[in-house]
C-alpha cells in the first residue's frame, strides 16, 4: 500500500472531470486501496480519485468514529435528492479552513463497486453531505464554490496567511 500525495487548493488540476471507469481490473482496486490507506492517513472521512491526481469517478468514504466502515463507489450518480442541510466542511485540499455549506439532506447514489457490480445507496445527513463533497471533487468543483464571493475570499486570505505562516 501506498500513500498518496493530496494536490491543494488552487491546483489547476483540481478542476478535472473525471472520466468513467469501464476497466475494473487489478488497477482499480490498487487505487481504491491507496486511497483508503491516503484518506486514513490524512484522517479525512472522505476522498476523491481528483485528490490524488486520478482523474477517474471513484471515490472513498468512512465516516464511522472507529474507521472501520469502508465505502468505495464507482461512477456515482445523484439520482434523488431531498431538502436541504447546513454542515460545517473542510477539506484535505484546504487545510484548517472550514465553511457551512448548504446541501441536500438526502441523496440517493446510484454507482458500482470494485468489481463493476452495480449499487443502490439512500444517504442522508453527515454521510450525505460527504458523498456530495466527494462527488464535487470528480466533477472538477470544490467545496468553497457554494459559498459567496466574500465569504470564499475571505477563506481564501486565511488560507494564503496560514501557508505563508507555515512556511515563513
Ligand atoms: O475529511 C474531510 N472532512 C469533511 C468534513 C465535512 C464535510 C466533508 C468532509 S470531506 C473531507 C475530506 C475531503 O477533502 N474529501 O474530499
Ligand atoms: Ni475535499
Amino acid at each position: 500500500m501506498t500513500t498518496l500525495d493530496i494536490l491543494q487548493f488552487p491546483d489547476p488540476r483540481l478542476r478535472t472531470k473525471a472520466a468513467e471507469v469501464t476497466v475494473f481490473d487489478d488497477g482499480l482496486r490498487q487505487l481504491v486501496e491507496d486511497m483508503y490507506e491516503t484518506m486514513y492517513a490524512a484522517n479525512g472521512v472522505g476522498l476523491a480519485a481528483t485528490q490524488v491526481n486520478v482523474h477517474k469517478q471513484v471515490l472513498v468514504a468512512d465516516m464511522s468514529e472507529e474507521r472501520d466502515q469502508r465505502m468505495a463507489l464507482v461512477n456515482p450518480r445523484i439520482v434523488a435528492r431531498q431538502g436541504e442541510q447546513v454542515y460545517q466542511e473542510g477539506c484535505l485540499s484546504f487545510p484548517g479552513i472550514y465553511a457551512d455549506v448548504t446541501r441536500a439532506l438526502a441523496v440517493v447514489v446510484e454507482a458500482q463497486d470494485v468489481d463493476g457490480q452495480p449499487v443502490r445507496l439512500e444517504l442522508e445527513g453527515p454521510l450525505a453531505v460527504c458523498i456530495q463533497h466527494e462527488m464535487d471533487h470528480l466533477a472538477g468543483k470544490v467545496f468553497v464554490d457554494h459559498l459567496s464571493g466574500l465569504k470564499r475570499s475571505i477563506l481564501l486570505k486565511r488560507l494564503e496567511k496560514q501557508r505563508k505562516a507555515a512556511t515563513a
